[in-house]
């Protein structure tokens, strides 16, 4: 199993609702570790970095206006296989479609408005951590946990 870091961003929407800290504990209480964290609003060629692979979609420009309408908090989760288990707790993209017990399955209605942002692949995670976070903003120590969660023989 590999140790992986993927970006988090918690949506205007999750903060606007105070859902930050029932967000962030989801991660949390998973076993995730949270090496770097912030609270900022997202200047406009930052969401457009984070958001090229979208542009020239429907529903591109709805989105850069939202993510960069009031702040956001940025999460750096580090775990092993983080990245897949963060989109597994964030839910399905279309709140129709993701389930209860996801983050998206219980507190949103909306697409647009579906509370969280989590990268979908090794190489855009390094990419989007390096858009959000400067290396010395992620943190490197340990979860008094970590011997539970990891047990070195299974
Ligand atoms: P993801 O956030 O689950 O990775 P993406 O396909 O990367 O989903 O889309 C980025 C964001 O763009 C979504 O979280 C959602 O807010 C918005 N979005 C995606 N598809 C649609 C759509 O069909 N209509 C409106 N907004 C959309
Ligand atoms: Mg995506």
């Amino acid at each position: 199993m590999e140790t992986e870091q993927t970006l988090v961003l918690i949506k205007p929407d999750g903060v606007q609702r105070g859902l930050i800290g029932e967000i962030v504990a989801r991660y949390e209480r998973k076993g995730l570790k949270l090496v770097g964290m912030k609270l900022l609003k997202l200047p406009l060629t930052t969401a457009e970095a984070l958001y090229a692979v979208h542009r020239g979609k429907s529903f591109y420009d709805v989105l850069i206006q939202f993510m960069t309408s009031t702040p956001i908090v940025a999460l750096a989760v580090e775990g092993q296989n983080a990245i897949e288990l963060v989109r597994t707790l964030n839910g399905e993209t279309d709140p129709r479609k993701s389930q209860p017990g996801s983050i998206r399955g219980d507190f949103s209605l909306n697409v647009t408005h579906n509370l969280v942002h989590a990268s979908d692949s090794p190489e855009n995670a390094r990419r989007e951590l390096g858009i959000l976070f400067a290396p010395e903003e992620l943190y490197e120590y340990h979860r008094a946990d970590e011997g539970i969660l990891h047990p070195t023989k299974e």
